[in-house]
């Protein structure tokens, strides 16, 4: 038992490194040999990858790494999560609901969202995602066109995430508003902002994101 915790550790530490050394074909490595020792994928990517973004996010603000190491970093990261999406996806679930999804305006973060959005297609939502840099009009027509019963929102820059309130405004003006429910994510989020712009949830990770919305599909 103490063997493989040990092992775990190991593998997530070099997950963790290879995103910081910016190591393509390390972490894919890495990914490989989580999955070969039984490691939950959403873990490999959250106690693993997703600790390395964090040193890479410290380090740029610390002037060691520029815009081309943040590039990197996340081309690193889509790299390890190809080889882990597949154990993230699960097998085909009946659906439970219907998410609509994106990053908000003026900001291209997606990994987060694009793990959210993995992670809620793995639980049986069917998953509508917008992509990056996406206006609130955008949100407005999917609701309209969709029909879905949550609207998620994702921002990683504290200039962009103004736009989730805007997006909520937008909804309210449409008339569409109390027609979904509204969870929002993204390293500046707090539930405390969630309830100033008047969304029903907050996420701190995917994880948490994922188990409010089936919490709300249990409770219609
Ligand atoms: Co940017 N960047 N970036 N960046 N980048 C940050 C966010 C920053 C914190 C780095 C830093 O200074 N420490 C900083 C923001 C500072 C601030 O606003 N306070 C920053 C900056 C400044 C910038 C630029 C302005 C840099 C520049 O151009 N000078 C620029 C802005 C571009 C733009 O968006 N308009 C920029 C650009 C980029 C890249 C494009 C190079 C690249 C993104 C690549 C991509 O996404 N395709 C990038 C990266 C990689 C980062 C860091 C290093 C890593 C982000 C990431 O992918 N994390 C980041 C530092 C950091 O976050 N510590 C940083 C891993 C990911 C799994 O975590 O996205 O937080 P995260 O998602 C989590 C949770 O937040 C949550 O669940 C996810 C998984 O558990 N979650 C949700 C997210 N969305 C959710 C939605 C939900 C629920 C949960 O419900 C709907």
């Amino acid at each position: 038992m103490v063997n493989i915790m040990v092992r775990e550790e190991e593998i997530l530490c070099k997950l963790r490194d290879a995103i910081v050394d910016l190591d393509v074909e390390g972490v894919q490595k890495a990914c490989r040999e989580a999955i070969d020792a039984g490691i939950p994928a959403y873990k490999a990517v959250t106690d693993g990858m997703a600790k390395g973004m964090e040193i890479v996010g410290e380090k740029y603000e610390k002037g060691e790494y520029f815009l081309a190491e943040l590039i990197m970093a996340g081309e690193t990261m889509k790299e390890g999560m190809k080889v882990l999406e597949p154990y993230l996806k699960g097998s085909e679930v009946e659906k439970i609901g219907k998410v609509v999804i994106g990053t908000v305006k003026g900001d291209l973060h997606d990994i987060g969202k694009n793990i959210v959005a993995t992670l809620l297609g793995a639980a049986g939502f069917e998953v509508i995602d917008l992509g990056v840099d996406v206006p609130p009009e955008k949100f407005v027509e999917a609701v309209k066109h969709n029909n879905p019963d949550i609207v998620g929102m994702s921002a990683l820059l504290t200039t962009t995430m103004i736009e989730m309130e805007n997006v909520i405004k937008a909804l309210k003006e449409s008339g569409v508003r109390d027609k979904v429910k509204i969870i929002i994510g993204g390293a500046p989020v707090t539930k405390e902002y969630a309830e100033k712009i008047g969304a029903d949830a907050a996420a701190r990770d995917a994880i948490e994101g994922v188990n409010i919305c089936k919490s709300w599909m249990t409770k219609k």
